[in-house]
């Protein structure tokens, strides 16, 4: 039997490169070494301001791109993390064995409570105890992030020892797998790109719009003038050049920006024509899904029967071992 493999995408906002290149490459790579699980978690995604009207519609959308990018739903399982109840449950369970010190360290909760101070919530700060129970609950052991999370699994890690300890030995402790895109930037070149922030190139955006926003990305803010000789080393567009572009590409950037043999826009031109081909074919079979909105309501609902089982199982064992049957 393969071990498994859990990882989740909030349905809030438009997929895109940083998750593209930071997660779903790497779940994709996977799909065969494990029994991969992967979540689109609406649970998380309420923990910040949200339209309720558009969510169902959200899913939708991050269930077909994943699928039109790779994601096999033959060789994997896919499911809304709101149809399996016992997340929630697990996470009640699991707080109580958490260190509220531990959940006040974390980056992503001191980032979200200053970028939506105004509606900072107990859910948002409890998001890592609900991740953990995401994860455990199907007792995976693998966990394919981007960096940003790598700190959330860590404290899950923490929380399994916690609880094993506490209730005898129950849960695996997961590793997190990061892949070769570990974090990255937006366009502003400074934050990291991310759905809730406007500094993103969406998966299944116009390419027309992605060569704009391109266009005015930010690069070494050293670099004024065309004339200037730029530093590859601290430019965000360069960064992403090696993700595209072809190694003699990268190699003839590298050189003339240096010498200010090219300007920023060519660099961009040739950024943006890589990026173009390479999510083109993933364009072409979303635009064909995303109509299909049964076939997508299946496999949701496929996914859901399998884990609604899973969590069934474990949460028997768990409630046992709590004392509470
Ligand atoms: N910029 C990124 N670079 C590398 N990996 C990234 N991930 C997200 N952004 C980057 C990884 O994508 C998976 C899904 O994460 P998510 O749904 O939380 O994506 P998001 O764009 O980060 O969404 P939000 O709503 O803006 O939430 P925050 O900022 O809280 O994550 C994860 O594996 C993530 O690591």
């Amino acid at each position: 039997m393969k071990d498994k493999l859990f990882s989740g995408i909030q349905p809030s906002g438009d997929i895109h490169l940083g998750n593209y290149l930071g997660a779903l490459k790497n779940w994709i790579a996977l799909l065969d070494e494990y029994d991969a699980i992967f979540s689109i978690v609406d649970y998380h995604a309420i923990t910040v301001p949200y339209e309720a009207h558009e969510l169902q519609q959200r899913i939708l959308d991050a269930t077909a791109i994943v699928i039109a990018a790779g994601l096999d739903p033959e060789r994997s399982t896919l499911f809304v993390q709101s149809t399996v109840p016992e997340h929630t449950e697990l996470c009640w369970i699991l707080g109580t064995v958490t260190r509220i010190s531990d959940l006040e360290r974390m980056t992503q909760f001191k980032q979200k409570s200053q970028q939506f101070y105004q509606t900072v919530n107990m859910g948002l700060f409890a998001y890592p105890v609900l991740q953990a129970a995401d994860i455990i609950l199907y007792k995976a052991k693998a966990v394919p992030v981007g960096e940003d999370q790598a700190q959330h699994i860590e404290l899950c890690r923490e929380i399994v020892r916690k609880f094993n300890k506490t209730y005898g030995e129950t849960f695996p402790e997961p590793q997190a797998i990061l892949g070769e895109a570990k974090r990255i930037l937006g366009l502003d070149g400074q934050a990291k790109m991310s759905k809730t922030m406007d500094n993103t190139i969406g998966l299944a955006e116009d390419p027309k719009s992605i060569q704009k926003k391109l266009n005015k990305a930010v690069t070494d803010p050293a670099r004024v003038r065309k004339t200037d000789p730029g530093n590859p080393n601290i430019c965000n567009i360069f960064t992403l050049q090696h993700f595209f572009s072809t190694p003699s590409e990268i190699e003839y950037v590298d050189r003339e920006c240096r010498v200010a043999g090219i300007g920023c826009l060519e660099c961009k031109k040739i950024l943006g024509k890589n990026i173009i081909a390479e999510i083109l074919p993933i364009q072409e079979k979303y635009e064909n899904l995303k109509y299909q909105k049964k076939y997508l309501q299946d496999i949701l609902a496929a996914g859901s029967k399998r884990c609604q089982e899973i969590a069934a199982t474990t949460m028997e064992e768990v409630r046992e071992k709590l004392g509470m049957r």
